[in-house]
């Protein structure tokens, strides 16, 4: 016993925590929910929303209870959780799991590796994750603790889109017409939107906080359809984190922020002490948008309440079509890259991809649809338009079931024109479909450029990758050029991200080294897009060595 408790105690001031393992229950349930100035029953975890925040040390492991007991089909995905040799935890219906049924449940176990800082979890199947989703905060294992001044308190934001009608009408309505989704009705900031809005002036999130205190702010984007742009009035912050992985610091006074992205940023608390508004608004790069504000309060602990909240001055946001200052935000994340917190990129590439982001359209009978010319609208990668099956590709892929999934998704556009041109004629923007995955070699190391499209109509796609995180090495307007082009990587200090928006009219170049076993989803993180089809698998093999294989399925693995 005592020795135990020497060892114990050892490991204590020695700073290294075993690595713990956490049990949650996560039941989903209907709920009864009001906002601006309408009640509707909306899906959360546990009846709350936003859901729990999970707060994990870095290497712990996870074990999750998803209990169904709401009316509808439901899988929870660990966004940005390297799910390692285990994608029978990672989440996406159809990709890697059947969903759970109403009155089903199921034990997902998820090992943590070397991520840390914020990532989130949130639901996989349709558009549920509008009212399921949570933070999922990852502290440092070593005594150094955070590579930044340490902060006095840490306060989870996160931002989501709201729509006074239940959220599957809104999508069965699209699905049905072919057009696009109805516009939300508001943006929310820890599920409130703000007093800006009808009926909502008690419904207004307030961060409180002491004069002279440092605050870590944990941003999560569970906005539906936006990439948004948030400020606080009066104070610039430092950005010191995204996507599960520390950065370099950088002031700014905004934050651009992608669907599925997180930043991490220090808000020191250094001006007068007041009542300081904070607000977010959507950048869109194209036609039809949710243009409304919400807005958030910061007030210091000695300021008194303002009893009419619209005369509060509100921060300055950039334009919505400021494409310059969305991507010029995310145009400054670099890696630590320091001795603590090394990079890996992948230097010599063994696989090389282009892969064309396009909105589409489908001819209708009788020009009946609501997209453009009576059409249906669609997306897709290499004009390939994602065919969702109806069994889960994992599954097939461990039991080697065939006729579930293809192997023949194009490495290359098949179709070679000038895809940022003006005008992309009308004839290009019918795509093919299928159900077609990438099959990589274990170890390959991947380089994947991105190229935006201007068919039907060009717009930035925050892509999202499951199963690993990967270096951005490259950005740029315009086509990308596979001989200039490269000469510009940055492959010394490249953030490293699960999610990044490729903007409007550009290419975005991302590397990564394939050595997590299993089947993992590519997508568009506009839930719209991933809706019409814009999403494609990745499968990679088995190595040879030990611990290079996937593991087994877990018991309980949904059935469909
Ligand atoms: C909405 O729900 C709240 C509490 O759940 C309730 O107090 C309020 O009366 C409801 N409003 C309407 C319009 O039903
Ligand atoms: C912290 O976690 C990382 C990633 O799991 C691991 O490589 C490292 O050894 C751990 N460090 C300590 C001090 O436990
Ligand atoms: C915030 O900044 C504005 C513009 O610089 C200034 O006029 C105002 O006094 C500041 N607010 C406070 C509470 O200091
Ligand atoms: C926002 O959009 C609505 C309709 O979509 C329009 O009526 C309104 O003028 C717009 N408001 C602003 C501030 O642009
Ligand atoms: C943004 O929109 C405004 C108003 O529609 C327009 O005047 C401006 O030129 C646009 N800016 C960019 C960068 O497209
Ligand atoms: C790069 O990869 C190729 C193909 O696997 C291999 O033949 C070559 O030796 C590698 N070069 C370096 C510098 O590692
Ligand atoms: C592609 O289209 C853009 C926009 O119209 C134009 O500026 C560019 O010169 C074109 N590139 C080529 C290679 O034709
Ligand atoms: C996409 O595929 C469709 C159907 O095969 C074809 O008609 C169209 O030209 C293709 N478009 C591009 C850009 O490759
Ligand atoms: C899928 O492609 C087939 C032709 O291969 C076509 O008949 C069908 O309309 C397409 N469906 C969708 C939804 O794109
Ligand atoms: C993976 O490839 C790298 C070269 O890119 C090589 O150094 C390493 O030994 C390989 N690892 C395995 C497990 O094959
Ligand atoms: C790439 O850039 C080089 C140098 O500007 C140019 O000669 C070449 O034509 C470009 N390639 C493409 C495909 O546009
Ligand atoms: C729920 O999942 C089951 C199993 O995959 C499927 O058969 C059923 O169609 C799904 N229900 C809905 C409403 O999507
Ligand atoms: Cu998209």
């Amino acid at each position: 016993m005592r020795r135990f408790l020497k060892l114990f105690l050892f490991l204590v001031y020695a700073g290294i925590a075993a690595a713990t393992t956490h049990y949650h229950n996560f039941v989903v349930q209907n709920t009864e929910y009001g906002k601006l100035c309408t009640n509707k029953t909306i899906l959360t975890v546990n009846g709350q929303f936003p859901g729990p925040a999970i707060h994990v040390t870095q290497g712990d492991t996870i074990v999750i209870d998803v209990v169904n007991r709401a009316n509808q089909n439901i899988t929870i995905h660990w966004h940005g959780v390297t799910q390692h040799r285990y994608p029978w935890s990672d989440g996406p219906e159809y990709i890697t799991q059947c969903p759970i049924k109403p009155g089903g449940s199921f034990r997902q176990k998820i090992v943590l590796g070397d991520e840390v800082g914020t990532l989130w979890w949130h639901a996989h199947s349709d558009w549920s994750r509008n009212t399921v989703h949570g933070p999922l905060i990852i502290y440092p294992n070593n005594t150094k603790g955070y590579p930044f001044p340490k902060p006095d308190a840490e306060i989870p934001l996160i931002l989501g889109e709201w729509w006074k009608s239940d959220i599957q009408a809104v999508v069965s309505e699209f699905k049905q017409n072919g057009g696009d989704p109805n516009v939300s009705d508001a943006f929310l900031m820890n599920g409130q939107p703000g007093f800006l809005y009808p009926c909502s002036a008690q419904d207004t999130y307030k961060l409180s906080v002491e004069y002279g205190k440092r605050y870590l702010i944990r941003m999560v984007n569970n906005v539906m359809n936006n990439i948004m742009f948030f400020r606080i009035a009066n104070h610039t912050v430092t950005v010191v984190g995204s996507d599960g992985a520390y950065l370099k610091p950088f002031t700014s006074d905004y934050i651009t922020i992608s669907p599925g992205q997180t930043i991490d940023f220090l808000l020191e608390a250094n001006q007068p002490p007041a009542l300081y508004a904070m607000a977010a608004k959507a950048y869109a790069s194209a036609a039809t948008y949710d243009n409304t504000t919400t807005t958030a309060l910061l007030q210091y602990s000695t300021a008194a309440a303002i009893p009419d909240l619209t005369t509060l001055p509100l921060p300055t946001l950039p334009e919505y079509n400021d494409t310059a200052s969305s991507i010029g935000f995310t145009g400054r994340l670099r890696s630590l890259a320091s001795a603590d917190h090394p990079v890996d990129v992948p230097l010599n590439v063994t696989r090389s991809l282009l892969f064309t982001l396009s909105i589409n359209t489908l001819p209708c009978a009788n020009n009946s649809c609501a997209g453009p010319f009576g059409e249906r609208l669609l997306a897709s990668i290499n004009n390939v338009t994602f065919d969702s099956p109806t069994t889960a590709i994992l599954d097939a892929y461990y039991k080697k079931i065939h006729g579930v999934y293809t192997t023949d998704f194009p490495d290359d556009p098949p179709f070679v024109y000038n895809y940022t041109e003006n005008f992309v004629p009308q004839l290009l923007w019918t795509p093919s479909n299928g159900t077609k995955v990438i099959v990589l070699d274990y170890n390959s190391t991947v380089e994947l450029v991105f190229q935006g499209t201007n068919a039907v109509s060009g717009i930035d796609h925050p892509m999202h990758l499951h199963g690993q995180s990967f270096y951005v090495v490259g950005w740029g307007l315009g086509n990308f050029n596979a001989t200039t082009d490269p000469l510009n990587y940055n492959l010394v200090d490249p953030p490293f991200q699960n999610t990044i928006a490729v903007p409007v009219r550009g290419w975005t170049a991302i590397r990564f080294r394939a050595v997590n076993p299993g089947v993992w989803l590519l997508h568009c993180h506009l839930e719209r897009h991933i809706s019409w089809g814009m999403e494609m698998v990745f499968i990679t093999k088995d190595g040879k060595g030990p611990g290079e294989n996937l593991l087994p399925p877990p018991p309980d693995y949904p059935k469909c």
